[in-house]
């Protein structure tokens, strides 16, 4: 599931995320693309639009087109769209404390899965400390009753069942008086499917609803049926009122375009996914982790907002043009290593990017030279850090006494930096890479895998 969409959208990505520059054309051939996979995923037309535009819009401001790293802050403007389609963060299920009997009911079209999600939803429920029991409301398939029978005893959770009743509101009143006896606090009422949303089904319902008074009201929708499912949530949802939607069959071959569909056309979050006929295949949806695995680029999206905390782009800018006109001070560099410090572990950030993961070892990143280095530049006065040309032999032995080095080390640093200029100003006037992404960056990397240039 989502695979193959998956697929295509980190294809695309792949190719901007890398830019130093991006233009509206890039944008545009971009977002069209995402748009393709998008419909070929089965995603609804409307909600395709909607993204697409405000992508576009997001993607084309100020703030990407003249970013430290446009390519990835596009990436980035992608995710969070798709995060919010996907319905924001995961929502959990409104239940009363555990002195009152909670109810959830259970409603969707006949095979969608209602009676394997109740029993799944119990077993879950059951594992986090409550007490709930399965309401047998299918008074009309035959074997109805005895399906939910059985998948309660395999889960080791209560069954009220009462297969001579008639009306599914008399089943729920003593259902409940037998809950109130039994110290349960949650039912959970499994109910009639049809085939087609009909008037009989849903005032049925709606007495069930009324009677019950649910906390929850879980539409359970087949994901194979991709975009009609969200049009069947948007239907029971004005008839009857949703808080939720538990998508089945999500480890089935189909396109995934229901999940993406459903919170936009519906407004209603979906909560569960089904990923298996086994009691135990109950999945909380996150939509971060769902919009990550679509867009398969590793996280950088926790990677772009990390460095944006520590290097503001006009902070970059003034390196760059520092760089150009080769006026980059030992003082720019401490706060450079500053800043790679306040990032944490770099090799945890450089593992979070697609194709660097396993390219560095932590052993490559010399940390006791960083700090070695961070001594001694704190050691330099702010004279000398602005002009290194001043640090004669005799203030090279106040400055290895004050940071607990030697002279020999003191001239090194020195020595590296000179180099580190040179190499910079050349690099910088190859392209005009920022200065963090480009050739800064490399410079930088050498630096701290300890290798000497
Ligand atoms: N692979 C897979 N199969 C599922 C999933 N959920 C349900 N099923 C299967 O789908 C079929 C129908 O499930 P039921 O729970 O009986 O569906 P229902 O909505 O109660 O059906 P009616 O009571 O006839 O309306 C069963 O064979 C289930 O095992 C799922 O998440 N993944
Ligand atoms: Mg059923």
């Amino acid at each position: 599931m989502l695979d193959k969409l998956s697929e295509k959208v980190s294809d695309i990505l792949k190719k901007v995320s890398g830019k130093a520059a991006i233009s509206e054309k890039n944008i545009d051939e971009a977002v069209d693309a995402i748009k393709m996979a998008l419909l070929e995923a089965d995603v609804n037309l409307r909600v395709v639009r909607r993204f697409v535009n405000s992508t576009i819009e997001e993607a084309k401001g100020e703030k990407v087109l003249r970013s430290v790293d446009p390519g990835q802050q596009f990436v980035k403007i992608v995710h969070d769209k798709l995060v919010s389609f996907l319905g924001g963060t995961k929502q959990d299920l409104n239940l009363k404390g555990p002195d009152t009997i909670s109810t959830i009911l259970m409603l969707g079209l006949q095979g969608s899965g209602k009676t394997t999600s109740s029993a799944k939803l119990g077993t879950k429920l059951k594992k986090e400390g409550r007490k709930p029991l399965l309401v047998a409301c299918d008074l009309v398939r035959p074997a109805a009753v005895e399906q939910l029978f059985v998948l309660g005893e395999q889960a080791g959770l209560p069954v009220f069942k009462d297969e001579s009743a008639k009306d599914v509101v008399k089943v729920y009143r003593d259902a409940l008086s037998w809950a109130r006896k039994n110290l349960i606090d949650t039912m959970i009422i499994d109910t009639t499917g049809r085939l087609q949303i009909d008037e009989i089904m849903m005032a049925e319902l709606a007495r069930l609803k009324d009677a019950s008074a649910p906390d929850e009201l879980l539409l359970v929708a087949d994901s194979m049926t991709g975009q009609s499912a969200a049009d069947i949530a948007k239907t029971f949802d004005e008839k009857i009122g949703l808080t939720g939607v538990i998508l089945t069959k999500f480890d089935s071959d189909t396109r995934g375009g229901a999940a993406l569909s459903l919170k936009t056309v519906t407004g209603k979050p979906l909560k569960f996914v089904g990923t298996g006929e086994k009691l135990g295949d109950l999945e909380p949806f996150y939509p971060e982790r769902v919009a990550g695995r679509i867009l398969g680029m590793g996280d950088v999206v926790t990677l772009v907002e990390k460095a944006q905390e520590v290097i503001d782009q006009k902070e970059a800018e003034t390196l760059r043009k520092k760089m150009e006109k080769e006026n980059f001070t030992l003082d720019d560099w401490l706060s450079q290593l500053r800043s790679v410090k306040k990032m944490g572990s770099l090799k945890s950030m450089l593992d979070m990017i697609p194709g660097m993961a396993g390219q560095i070892s932590e052993e490559d990143i010399n940390k006791a030279n960083l700090k070695r280095e961070e001594a001694i530049l704190s050691s330099m006065t702010r004279k000398e850090r602005a002009n290194h040309l001043i640090i004669g032999p005799s203030r090279r032995s106040r400055i290895a006494r004050g940071s607990g080095t030697s002279v020999a080390e003191v001239a090194r640093l020195l020595k590296q930096f000179e180099k580190m200029r040179t190499m910079m100003k050349k690099m910088s006037k190859m392209g005009r890479a920022s200065a963090l992404s480009g050739g800064g960056q490399e410079a930088m990397l050498n630096q701290l895998r300890g290798r000497r240039f």
